[in-house]
């Protein structure tokens, strides 16, 4: 058997040779959440209280108690969030094996076309192009669709309006595609959803979050940093909480980037 490079990487980290990227926004009672037709439960933002802070309340200690939705902030979604995915072995954060939770990441760069278009969507097409150059996209990876919506903050990031939110996501037939032809291991967005903000009008609604789940995929939302990585050839590690029956969860999304392809990243 091949002798472990554990201790190589290591070194790679300690020196630079590779990069720990961080893929995660701060959690903050500001981050939007979400906003669903008014007639749908609603998702919670972060809030955090403080016990103490070095007071008549705990002398020498200060902690906070925090609250917040499975899917607050940069978060994972199971197979169990969805009805597709309901009848699933193995299917909320609790149960899924660990070793998912590391494993290899592409990024396929949308910003030019999202930067005009609000509602731009990723189509099997445009995958296909970008397969063309980096190669095709090996089973087991995440897929991450960079569009730098990260960068934008308040109203302009969940960008609603009358008709519901305007921000880009993959048609039903790219996430067909990713899952039926590459077997993705899942699929990520720098927006609220790994759906369009206009997810809710295709058949089925929120196909994304629909074909994903049913076909025991996971979902990453609402990441940061993208434009940190190269096409290919990063790591990422996204474990979630380790909540009894949860759906979802948020998490610190890291990715292992080697330095010699940081050129490679667009821009
Ligand atoms: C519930 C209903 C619709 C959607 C979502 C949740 C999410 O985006 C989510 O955070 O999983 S689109
Ligand atoms: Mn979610």
């Amino acid at each position: 058997m091949k002798q472990s490079s554990l201790p190589e990487l290591a070194l790679q980290i300690a020196s630079g040779e590779v990069r720990v990227v961080d893929l995660t926004h701060t959690l903050d009672p500001d981050f939007p959440v979400i906003i669903l037709p008014p007639e749908f439960g609603q998702c919670a933002r972060f809030r955090m209280e403080e016990i103490s802070a070095y007071d008549q309340r705990g002398p020498a200690w200060k902690w906070h108690n925090i609250s917040l939705s499975e899917h607050t902030g940069t978060h994972f979604d199971a197979p169990s969030h969805w009805v597709s995915g309901r009848d699933l072995p193995d299917n909320s954060v609790d149960a899924i094996a660990p070793e998912v939770f590391v494993g290899p990441v592409v990024v396929i760069d949308c910003t030019v076309q999202s930067a005009t278009d609000e509602d731009f969507e990723l189509t099997p097409q445009i995958i296909e192009e970008w397969e063309q150059k980096h190669g095709r996209i090996a089973a087991d990876s995440w897929v991450l669709m960079r569009t730098d919506w990260s960068k934008k903050s308040g109203a302009e990031y969940l960008n609603m309006r009358d008709d519901g939110a305007h921000s880009p996501g993959p048609t039903p037939d790219a996430i067909r595609l990713l899952i039926d032809q590459r077997n993705i291991r899942g699929f990520g967005t720098e927006t609220v959803g790994t759906d369009a903000g206009q997810g809710a009008h295709y058949t089925p609604p929120y196909p994304a979050h629909f074909y994903l789940h049913g076909a025991g995929k996971f979902g990453l939302q609402c990441l940061a940093n993208l434009d940190q990585l190269p096409p290919t050839g990063a790591i990422l590690i996204a474990p979630p909480l380790k909540i009894k029956d949860g759906t979802g969860s948020p998490l610190r999304v890291l990715a292992l980037v080697p330095a010699a392809t940081n050129s490679s990243a667009s821009r």
